[in-house]
């Protein structure tokens, strides 16, 4: 007898599941189904499961497929499950190519083809309603979103709109496996067929293809800096609240559970008064990126700005009194660093990029009775401590996080689109905009507009 395991948190249960356990109960002669529960789920980053597990279990059970439904709740227990049970066969959709070839020193591997656009074919009965994006930009953050939408459940990325061939065809290449079309001419047909819309093309053209957007009555997340002056940033989130759309600035550190910690351990008192925030974001960028080539809208700044900016705006707030800039440029006149300094009543901060230029990508935050270090890439949040004048007491903070980022920004945006998280304070429209404020400041102070 063949025995063939699968796993999943069948959320929502439609017809690409049901297919799924048809092909893995075809592979032998008895299925065994592992159903994730909620706590598992989200400790692998999943955080929008809807329905129960007892729910989930039972559309399982009802499909007739499985001969044994088991629960899965920890890492590690697949491997536990083929010794336990004697399996023969491990399987799962083809969007997990690779990630469980490690299985095959216990029992042979299997990936089956995934059933593309689930969205139209949700089985009967359910009232829910899948969000359907589309991704605005083909580029290397476009795919690495592709990736990180799989652990966000009832979201499914069905289109991407890019006019430009040559990035369009490496796309289709590196992410075949996702069955998306491609529109290349008409955006507003794009628009027609999703719910919301990843913006992630290059920045010039955040500002019009988020107000079309909008317009379109589409929820969108945008690709920092979402625009180029406070008064286009202001116009977007106006317009947004008036069509009852979503708008999220995509600054992926703010929606990090371990950045949301360390604020409020900065807000809580524990270093007194905050008086001096210093924010690093450096990467070398590859010599033919778009950063390094692009003469005009290229440069450290507009690629990782709001990334340092953010922690400075979230800890000491939009009402700064000045700001000044100082780069080193290239022979294109774009920077390849920025130090960029504010000036509060009471305190002072500094944010540095660099893309051709690395330095210690940290955040410290200091106050008068100690300070808040997060190590390098502090905006990941994986690690930071609470330093004193008393050099022995160290508090060290170790928060959870998971895959690279993204799937926190991605779930903030979906329960934001539920209308969980309508008062969301991760990033608000106003930090939104006071960043918006600076990246103004810079480009005009460079001619950029
Ligand atoms: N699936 C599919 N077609 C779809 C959607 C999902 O074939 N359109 C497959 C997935 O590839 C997976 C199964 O259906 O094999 C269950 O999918 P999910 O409920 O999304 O669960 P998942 O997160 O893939 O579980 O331990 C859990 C597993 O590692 C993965």
């Amino acid at each position: 007898m063949t025995k063939v395991i699968t796993y999943g948190t069948f959320d929502l249960f439609h017809e690409g599941h049901y297919k799924l356990l048809e092909r893995a109960k075809a592979l032998g002669d008895y299925l065994i189904v592992g159903v994730t529960t909620e706590h598992f789920d989200e400790m692998r980053g999943k955080f929008n499961v809807i329905d129960p597990i007892m729910k989930r279990i039972e559309n399982v059970k009802n499909t007739g497929l499985a001969d044994m439904i088991i629960v899965e709740d920890h890492e590690g227990q697949k491997i536990e499950d083929i010794q336990k049970y004697g399996v023969d066969i491990f399987t799962l959709g083809s969007d997990w190519v690779g990630t469980f070839d490690y299985l095959k020193t216990f029992c042979k591997v299997v990936y089956l083809e995934r059933t593309p656009n689930i969205s139209s074919t949700l089985l009967r009965g359910s009232s829910f309603k899948v969000t359907k994006v589309g991704l605005v930009g083909t580029g290397r953050i476009a795919e690495r979103f592709l990736a990180e939408a799989r652990y966000a459940s009832g979201l499914v990325v069905i289109s991407a709109y890019n006019p430009d061939e040559r990035s369009v065809e490496l796309f289709r290449k590196d992410c075949a496996e996702y069955e998306i079309t491609i529109e290349k001419e008409n955006y507003e047909a794009f628009l027609h067929g999703v719910d919301a819309v990843y913006i992630a093309s290059t920045h010039e053209t955040h500002y019009d293809y988020a107000k079309a957007a909008l317009n379109a009555g589409k929820h969108v997340l945008c690709e920092k800096p979402l625009a180029f002056t406070r008064k286009e940033s202001e116009e977007l989130y106006k317009l947004a609240a008036s069509k009852n759309a979503v708008l999220m600035e995509a600054i992926k550190a703010a929606y990090c559970p371990g950045f949301q910690q360390l604020l409020n351990v900065v807000q809580s008192g524990k270093i007194g008064e905050i008086k001096d925030v210093e924010a690093c974001f450096s990467r070398i960028a590859r010599v033919h990126s778009r950063e390094r080539t692009d003469a005009r809208y290229g440069g450290a700044f507009l690629e990782y700005g709001g990334n340092a900016l953010m922690p400075i705006i979230k800890i000491l707030g939009k009402d700064y009194i000045s700001v000044s800039f100082d780069s080193i440029d290239n022979e294109l006149g774009t920077d390849d660093y920025t130090k960029i300094q504010i000036r509060y009543k009471d305190a002072m901060a500094t944010a540095k990029v660099g893309m051709a230029i690395k330095s210690e990508g940290q955040l410290v935050v200091a106050g008068t009775k100690g300070y808040v270090i997060a190590q390098s890439p502090w905006w990941l949040t994986q690690k930071f401590d609470v330093r004193y004048e008393d050099e022995k007491l160290i508090e060290h903070y170790e928060p959870k996080f998971i895959g690279d980022g993204l799937r926190y920004e991605i779930n903030e945006f979906l329960s934001k689109i539920r209308g969980v998280g309508e008062q969301s304070y991760k990033l608000t429209a106003g930090e939104s905009i006071a960043i918006t404020g600076i990246v103004e400041e810079f480009v005009k102070k460079r001619g950029i507009i």
